[in-house]
């Protein structure tokens, strides 16, 4: 009796999650594969992108955070130029070096993504494959490691401007 009942469960189960996802309630894509790799104040992030079919300009302003559990911190901005099917990678670090930030404390990744369009120019698109961000503590210790990808991860357009993922 519950062998035949299984099947029908699990369908039941496929559909509410395919229902959910039409309805954009829950994440496509796979999840983040993120975590700590040590617990250490961090001062130095390495964040490398994968672009799909749709190129971030040089006029368009990228700006990191790292979700924690104190609230998000904010990592210095970086311009694109990122081309079509293309793997580029940023170094930054925290937006005020007055700041800490423990890998043990950090949750996940936020990035905004906000167009600064040139004469003629609308608002940039930007298709984000994949983002990995490596970051370091003093004396370059390698402390927090986040992963996320999708098919795009992200599409950032002048009206969705946000992207977040917990790690
Ligand atoms: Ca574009």
């Amino acid at each position: 009796m519950h062998d035949r009942l299984n099947p029908v469960r699990r369908g039941a189960v496929l559909l509410v999650t395919g229902l959910l996802a039409t309805l954009g309630l829950i994440a496509t894509g796979s999840p983040a594969s993120a975590g700590p790799i040590a617990c250490n104040n961090m001062n130095s992030f390495t964040l490398v992108f994968r672009t799909g079919g749709d190129d971030l300009r040089g006029n368009s302003e990228v700006m990191p955070y790292l979700t924690t559990r104190f609230g998000d911190v904010e990592l210095g901005h970086f311009n694109g130029g990122f081309g079509n099917n293309s793997t580029s990678t940023k170094v930054v670090g925290l937006a005020n070096l007055n700041w800490t930030v423990n890998s043990c404390d950090v949750t996940g990744l936020k990035l905004r993504m906000v167009s600064h369009n040139g004469a003629f120019q609308t608002d940039d698109n930007w298709n984000m494959d994949a983002v990995t961000m490596y970051g370091y503590g003093n004396n370059g210790a390698y402390s927090y490691y986040f992963n996320a990808s999708g098919a795009p991860l992200k599409r950032f357009t002048g009206s969705s401007q946000w992207w977040s993922m917990l790690g």
